[in-house]
């Protein structure tokens, strides 16, 4: 087993991992920016160094440094949770070369997933569904054409180094191709520096369904079932939930067996996501999410695998403790992403000091977050708050338990997403579990209900000024 992580990350991530470490006995290092410097996840490592200022560039994203403090204090091994350095196959090798162990794939896993062609190829060589579309990356604008001529529109023009979203747009007609085509070539050449496009069938209003999956470097490999993702706005995940209304226990076991095919023909090590999109029973590989995400959390909650101890025991050369028949889901598990930001003003980003903060407790909740009661959110890096995960016997009990959670969660000084998350769980199409990725888009009466649960919760932040003093 490993001796001492050093955790490249910040915010809730950090500490995640952390918890992970201290469980297992490892001692674990945060490297921090001077942002972070009062965070949280600075106090709780067991050693933690200063990387550099605020910009990611400067400090999350700077490899040299990261590496050199990692020697420093004899670190044997790196972990980098989600974002920044997580999926770039540089600071994997860079690792490799020091002889640091990367808790991840292997560079070289990392330079297929990276590029989405090349994940694509992969799926159609290993006999996984993809939806029609390019399999060569592109720039010539008669080649997109020839491949729209075969597949007809709608379209989406996606990039070959992006994912996530990044630089993707949706076309309808031949007038509207051109300009698109030349909008993402451009911003895949800012951001990549390379011209590299391709595209696929638009499916319109699909679920977004992944797959977790654990692999580890014995070529066992399991599935702990799938995560819906379908909330979302501006490709950013707002709710995921797991298991999925949509599926079937024979359709979970097919779509399963594909995402673990798929990783063995990959030579996956590590944790993973396979990721599609799921419409009227039938699904299409879209990626590979070569880390731990996000919203993981949902996925320990229903299986109750700790996904991070096992992405350390495989980095650390052990075996999965689990086998695929030991994986059991048990109950229904949602999360909210609770963020700094104002759901009635286009969700502008809302950081600041946390005057006054108690998370949730109780039966079935779990708050993964690195904010503490006067923490100030910093406006340089993304305003999560929290991860509100909740787990009750089916999706019922869980809803009526995160409506509960979410009255309990007082969070004064900063503006919220609090009120949005308290609509949705009233929406009779959620409760419904009738979800698609333009939920958000689609439910205009969400704006409103947001307005009346304001007005309806406004009371009781009179009687929180008696606990929390607030004023300024
Ligand atoms: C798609 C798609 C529909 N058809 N590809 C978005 C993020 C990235 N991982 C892949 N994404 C999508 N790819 C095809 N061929 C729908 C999405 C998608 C999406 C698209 C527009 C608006 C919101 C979305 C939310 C999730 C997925």
């Amino acid at each position: 087993m490993l001796n001492k992580v050093l955790v490249a990350n910040r915010g809730e991530i950090a500490i995640r991992v952390m918890r992970a470490c201290r469980e297992l006995g490892i001692q674990s290092v945060a490297v921090y920016s001077e942002a972070d410097k009062y965070a949280l996840f600075a106090k709780y490592a067991d050693e933690a160094y200063l990387l550099g200022p605020a910009p990611a560039s400067q400090s999350y994203l700077d490899i040299d440094k990261i590496i050199e403090v990692a020697r420093i204090c004899n670190a044997d091994a790196i972990h980098p949770g989600y974002g920044f350095l997580s999926e770039n196959p540089d600071f994997a090798e860079a690792c490799e070369n020091a002889g640091i162990t990367f808790i991840g794939p292997p560079s070289s896993v990392l330079k297929i997933t990276g590029n989405k062609v090349a994940a694509r190829k992969e799926a159609v060589k290993a006999k996984v569904p993809v939806i029609a579309g390019s399999n060569e990356a592109t720039s010539d604008i008669n080649h997109i054409k020839e491949v729209i001529h075969k597949i007809g529109y709608p379209a989406i023009i996606k990039l070959a180094d992006g994912g996530g979203g990044i630089g993707m747009s949706i076309i309808h007609s031949e007038e509207e191709l051109e300009k698109a085509a030349a909008t993402s070539i451009s911003i895949s050449q800012s951001t990549f520096g390379k011209n590299d496009i391709y595209i696929e069938k638009y499916l319109e209003h699909p679920r977004h369904i992944e797959f977790q999956i654990l692999a580890d470097k014995f070529g066992n490999v399991v599935h702990l079932g799938e995560r819906e993702c379908s909330i979302q706005r501006n490709y950013g995940k707002i709710i995921e939930e797991s298991p999925s209304v949509a599926l079937s226990a024979s359709m979970r076991e097919q779509m399963g067996n594909q995402a673990v095919k798929l990783a063995r023909s990959l030579k996956y090590v590590g944790a993973g996501t396979i990721e599609f999109i799921f419409s009227e029973d039938k699904y299409y590989f879209l990626e590979v999410n070569a880390r731990i995400q996000v919203e993981h959390g949902v996925t320990e909650m229903v299986t109750g695998i700790d996904i991070v101890k096992e992405q350390i025991r495989i980095a650390s050369g052990l075996p999965l403790s689990v086998k695929q028949e030991d994986v059991r889901l048990t109950g229904w598990a949602i999360e909210c992403r609770i963020n700094a930001e104002d759901p009635l003003a286009n969700f502008m980003p809302s950081p600041g000091t946390l005057k006054g903060y108690r998370s949730p407790g109780g039966i079935g909740i779990r708050v993964d977050s690195g904010v503490h009661n006067g923490y100030t959110i910093p406006d340089c890096y993304h305003p999560m708050i929290s991860k509100l995960i909740v787990h009750g016997r089916d999706r019922k009990e869980t809803i009526i338990r995160m409506k509960r959670a979410l009255y309990e969660y007082i969070i004064i000084g900063v503006k919220t997403n609090i009120i949005l998350h308290k609509a949705i769980m009233e929406n009779p199409r959620f409760i419904a579990g009738n979800l698609e990725t333009g939920f958000i888009e689609r439910e205009t009466g969400l704006e409103f209900n947001m307005q009346r649960i304001a007005e309806r919760d406004y009371p009781l932040i009179e009687r929180l000024s008696e606990i929390f003093d607030f004023t300024d």
